[in-house]
């Protein structure tokens, strides 16, 4: 009895100092760990990736082909873009029936099959939510528009406009689509305008009502059941619109984005969403965050708040884009995107998380923009980039054939592209006479959306391995017989085997995910040099942002011994406080 007593008591008394040896949370230098912040992305876009049945079009069987290549690159976390049933007029960012397969990428058994194998890999996927606005085929508003009394009218944004005394109707407000012409359609059914801040064919959700939000949780439900790791949220901070919706001023028309963005119910539906969905799920989530600027990334990021887990911030991607770009920065050079990053630093603290990339499915190709393109200076300034998006403070994303230093294609005319912002654009700004075509063509051969969507190069047969058939739904760049994986694979020092290289320093490295960061040199033309420090565990990279030699001073107290990698490795002087740099070329020493 007595002695049973006691053993009851010693238990008691070992629980509680267990209880009281677990902290309740183990910062890391002051950031709370998690998987996704260790993670890195990388973006597939189903379509250009691979096709496994010669139809010209990628799909899931031919994702799931390629996973052992994914799984050898060592990225852990895949965000697959739209894969869903789809009329497909804006790259499947316009969905139908969030529950199926679109036919062309193949059936719901493919994607289990792919979700499988990227669990036995230990990968983590991700996948689009689109859900600031629908198809207009989706039965949703194929309801809301076939007339007022329906039930499902009040699932979007319908308004009577205006109607002047000859008749004539115009919209509600002067609001601009982001895809040329008024984001408001006339609808004859009910003779009321709907609005679409992208095609007509995307009608807005209204997030308004409480309905719309509960089916959107279910979709998102139906996914997280299925066992995805998470979300990335297309243009998520529209789906708050503007109180009122008053027409925007001169001054708002500048940039339209800015004025959609952030709502008055935007915390509150994602607090909800948060609640009711994300919270009972180990996930990552993170929005796409056009219209958003760097001093409203914590409302949405900040882990108090209970919201999003990051967002993509689109500063520095957009820094060379003559339309989409900061106006107020002017042209491009390097002391400007470092500043980006440095007030990234700043502004963004232990509570916010952030990201890091240059490149997607919306963008033109990372080496082409940011780099040099040129056949002797292609493959440095591409790893270069990579160095630089994998040692920043945040998740790297990579988009899809960027590790291997692809680049943008000669498009000639409007018959090459499929983008339908791009045909949108030529006619509000070619056929009225605002811009000359070869204008309009030049600028869109450097910065339009289908430069990133030519089929990944596989190898060096024909169509780049990509696909079996003879018609790609999109033509493989030319220069497909010298940039492939295949090629690559056999190259020691390609961009694919750097690019590995280099997402297994940073998978060991913990300074590289939770360390703090210091830009060495801010106003250096021509270097960017900074560190990355977690307690003892400093390490210094020094990337030369130019095609020509640079020799470069190290800044007082920063060695050169250690060099953990360079695209050169030959070119490292031991011990050197003169580093002679070769053009575009990177570096990552241990301090
Ligand atoms: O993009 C939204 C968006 O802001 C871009 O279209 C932007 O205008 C463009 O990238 C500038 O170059 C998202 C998707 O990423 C895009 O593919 C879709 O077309 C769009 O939303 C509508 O869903
Ligand atoms: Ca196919």
């Amino acid at each position: 009895m007595f002695s049973r007593a006691i053993l009851r008591i010693l238990c008691i008394a070992t629980l509680l100092s267990f209880a009281s040896a677990i902290p309740a949370k183990q910062l890391i230098n002051g950031y709370e760990p998690k998987w996704w912040k260790e993670a890195v992305v990388y973006q597939i876009y189903p379509r250009s990736f691979k096709d496994s049945n010669g139809d010209g079009i990628g799909d899931l069987p031919g994702i799931t082909s390629k996973l052992d290549y994914l799984q050898k690159l060592g990225v852990n976390v895949i965000w697959l873009s739209p894969y869903f049933d789809s009329p497909n007029i804006d790259g499947g960012y316009d969905i139908r029936d969030y529950r199926k397969v679109m036919s062309e990428f193949g059936t719901m058994v493919d994607f289990d099959t792919l979700l499988t194998g990227i669990k036995q890999r230990h990968m983590h996927l991700i996948i689009d939510l689109v859900v600031n606005h629908t198809s207009d085929e989706n039965k949703w508003f194929v309801e809301s528009r076939s007339s007022k009394s329906n039930a499902y009218h009040d699932y979007y944004i319908w308004r009577p406009g205006h109607t002047a005394p000859d008749g004539t109707r115009t919209p509600p407000n002067n609001y601009p689509s982001y895809f040329s012409g008024s984001a408001w359609t006339l609808d004859p059914k009910t003779n009321e305008y709907y609005l679409h801040y992208f095609t007509a064919k995307q009608p807005d959700l209204n997030w308004g009502n409480p309905k719309v939000r509960d089916d959107v949780y279910s979709i998102m439900r139906f996914w997280l059941d299925k066992g995805i790791d998470g979300f990335r949220m297309d243009v998520i901070p529209l789906i708050s619109k503007p109180t009122g919706m008053p027409n925007l001023t001169a001054e708002q028309l500048e940039h339209p984005p800015n004025a959609y963005a952030n709502g008055p119910h935007l915390a509150e539906y994602l607090a909800e969403m948060n609640r009711k969905v994300l919270s009972k799920y180990d996930v990552m989530t993170v929005g796409e965050a056009s219209g958003t600027t760097l001093q409203q990334t914590g409302s949405l990021v900040d882990d108090r708040r209970h919201a999003l887990d990051m967002i993509f911030n689109f500063d520095a991607a957009l820094l060379r884009h003559p339309d989409f770009g900061p106006p107020q920065l002017g042209p491009w050079s390097l002391p400007k995107l470092k500043a980006i990053y440095d007030s990234h630093d700043t502004v963004l603290g232990k509570h916010d998380w952030d990201t890091v990339f240059l490149s997607n499915h919306d963008s033109p190709r990372l080496v082409s923009t940011f780099g040099d393109d040129s056949p002797a200076m292609r493959a440095s300034s591409a790893k270069l980039l990579e160095t630089m998006i994998l040692t920043l403070r945040g998740t790297p994303f990579i988009f899809q054939g960027d590790e291997l230093g692809m680049t943008n294609y000669p498009f000639k005319t409007l018959a090459d592209f499929e983008d339908v912002a791009l045909k949108n654009a030529y006619k509000d700004k070619v056929e009225t006479g605002k811009v000359s075509a070869a204008a309009f063509l030049a600028s869109q051969t450097k910065f339009g959306r289908d430069n990133a969507r030519t089929p990944m190069q596989w190898d060096g047969s024909p169509e780049a391995g990509f696909t079996t058939g003879t018609h790609p739904w999109l033509a493989v760049n030319r220069n497909y017989k010298d940039i492939n994986a295949a090629q690559e694979e056999s190259d020691a020092v390609s961009v694919l085997n750097y690019v590995r290289s280099l997402i297994k320093l940073r998978s060991r490295t913990l300074a590289f995910v939770y360390g703090d960061y210091q830009d060495l040199d801010p106003e250096n033309e021509e270097i960017y040099a900074y560190t990355r420090t977690l307690g003892e565990d400093k390490y210094l990279v020094v990337e030369n942002f130019s095609s020509g030699r640079v020799t470069y001073t190290l800044p007082k107290g920063m060695k050169a011994e250690t060099l953990l990698l360079s695209d050169i490795p030959s070119s490292h002087e031991a011990h050197a406080f003169i580093l002679n740099l070769g053009p575009w070329e990177s570096r990552i020493y241990k301090q």
